[in-house]
């Protein structure tokens, strides 16, 4: 493995240079069943002065093997993913990727899609932040702040922000299924939704402020200011109104909320739940004419998440009302992973601009109690979804189990334990072929599906956060796997929204913002030995 990335770090001109040529390629390209992919890049829909320079990387990179260089490390398990792209290679998807952020942006934020997804998300404003932080910092603390404007008066940010500007039947559920004017709390004037999603945003403003340059240090300081209350009433609103009974653990109530939406962690429960005849008034599903129908969730998961929202709109958002009553009341251990990570930005963030860290050290304490105390399963030796209404452990093995790692002092047993399962058959395959890292569902589970939404893809923004928490825990070989995995489905598939673990090709949405943006960061941060050893 060292081999391996060493390859990439050297073609990303961060090695020394005795290690930069020849670049390293030759057990990749043979056991690559379909090695012509790398010359040509239709499917990859760069613009073509782009997608010229690509091609022509990657076939000087061809032109470059020897079978007499080492190769990547015999255990590593990527089969065709190598990692050496030339510097032009890697510097022309890198400009690629900013082409695409930059092509999705809208006025003051950047839409996930510009098809699928034409308003601003929460979540994905947040990662798209820290990709563009790399070389726009100032318009990375805008998509920020352009999404905090419709924070909720709770403290909730809500998962979508809809934008005036999209046709009105440009995605469904819009701003008149919502209804979000029906709470008190609610901005006046900004349809949004009535959800939240995973409070990764205090993680993201540290990492943005960390790539302001120096020029900018003074401006970016201002805004960590003025943005700090405001991420501090997000966690508030978490572990007040989302955990009435005082766990230490917020619930979802949607399983939108997640992030990872008909994900198998919660199918025992949302699965239950029955669509009464009559509750839905008739809806044209829009992601369908945008993505194919094997890719996006069933229309029976589709009917239950419109249900939910219907329960939620009828109980106008209030959040006393809707935690009593919803048949899907989830405790998501990667959403409170992230909250936790978030609180430890916080902390950071509070001693930068001269407040107290130490009630978000506390806060983090409570949520690390509580994830092991309640969500840690030692039978199982996983981390499980709690299903509050029926007060069950979900035994479904999925990327969620993992968002842990994302705690810097959890256990060192749980670490190891976690590191086995990534390790295992179950997520790293030991077949002959190409393997890309880390689908999000057991690969050898029953309802394993490579190209379903959240049922079996590899994200990039999953990969992200995994890259992250193996990082803490000082697991830089698994680390460096998935990034060189990252790179590989990039180079392979362009920027999609997700990809299949077997065969590394793409679905859903392509030119999609957050594998646009969290490519950059992976890459950059990799090269640069600074933020490497500045991973908090
Ligand atoms: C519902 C925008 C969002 C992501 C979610 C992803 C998907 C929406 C949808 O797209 O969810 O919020 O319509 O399927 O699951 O993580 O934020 O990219």
């Amino acid at each position: 493995m060292a081999q391996f990335v060493g390859a990439y770090l050297a073609a990303s001109g961060k090695a020394p240079m005795h290690s930069r040529s020849p670049i390293c390629v030759s057990r990749s390209l043979k056991d690559c069943p379909d090695n012509s992919l790398l010359s040509r890049t239709d499917h990859l829909q760069l613009p073509r002065s782009v997608a010229a320079e690509v091609d022509k990387g990657a076939v000087g990179d061809t032109g470059a093997v020897s079978q007499d260089q080492p190769t990547s490390d015999p255990s590593s398990h990527l089969g065709s993913g190598d990692l050496a792209m030339a510097p032009r290679t890697a510097d022309t998807l890198l400009a690629a990727a900013r082409e695409v952020l930059d092509a999705n942006r809208s006025g003051r934020y950047t839409r996930p899609s510009q098809a699928l997804y034409p308003h601003q998300w929460s979540w994905d404003s947040a990662f798209i932040a820290v990709g563009r932080s790399w070389h726009d910092a100032e318009g990375a603390r805008l998509e920020l702040e352009t999404l905090f404007e419709a924070q909720w008066e709770t403290g909730m940010v809500p998962s979508i922000v809809f934008d005036a500007a999209a046709p009105p039947d440009a995605y469904f559920p819009g701003p008149d299924a919502w209804q979000s004017e029906r709470s008190p709390s609610a901005p006046r004037g900004r349809p949004t939704s009535g959800i939240t999603q995973p409070p990764i945003h205090a993680r993201a403003a540290l990492e943005v402020h960390r790539h302001a340059p120096p020029d900018q240090s003074a401006a970016s300081l201002a805004w960590l200011e003025r943005m700090y209350p405001r991420l501090v009433a997000q966690q508030r609103y978490l572990a007040t109104a989302r955990d009435p009974r005082g766990i230490g653990l917020a619930t979802i109530v949607h399983p939108w909320e997640s992030g990872l939406d008909d994900s198998p962690a919660w199918d025992r429960d949302f699965g239950r739940i029955e669509v009464p005849g009559g509750a839905l008034a008739p809806y044209q599903r829009r992601d369908l004419d945008h993505a194919s129908p094997a890719d996006r969730p069933t229309d029976a998961d589709y009917a239950r998440f419109l249900y939910l929202l219907t329960l939620e709109r009828d109980a106008n958002y209030d959040d006393a009302r809707i935690v009593a009553t919803s048949p899907f009341l989830m405790v998501d251990p990667l959403f409170n992973a992230i909250r936790l990570w978030s609180e430890h930005a916080l902390s950071e963030i509070a001693g930068l601009i001269g407040a107290d860290p130490e009630p978000h050290r506390a806060a983090a304490g409570r949520i690390h109690d509580a994830l092991i105390g309640e969500l840690w399963v030692s039978r199982r030796q996983r981390f499980c979804a709690w299903d509050l209404r029926r007060d069950q452990r979900e035994p479904e093995d999925t990327v969620v189990s993992f968002g842990p790692l994302l705690d810097p002092d959890l256990p060192r047993p749980i670490v190891a334990a976690i590191c086995r399962e990534l390790e295992s058959p179950s997520f790293r395959p030991r077949r002959g072929g190409p393997h890309y890292l880390v689908p999000t569902f057991d690969e050898r589970a029953a309802g394993f599906d490579p190209e379903r939404y959240w049922r079996g893809p590899i994200w990039l923004n999953t990969n992200w956060l995994l890259w992250h928490g193996l990082r803490l825990h000082g697991r830089s070989g698994l680390a460096d796997e998935i990034v060189a995995s990252s790179v590989e489905l990039v180079r392979r598939s362009g920027f999609r929204e997700y990809f299949d673990p077997l065969d590394g090709s793409g679905h859903g949405s392509d030119r999609f913002s957050w594998s646009a943006a969290l490519f950059t960061d992976m890459v950059l941060a990799s090269r640069s030995p600074l933020t490497m050893a500045n991973n908090g």
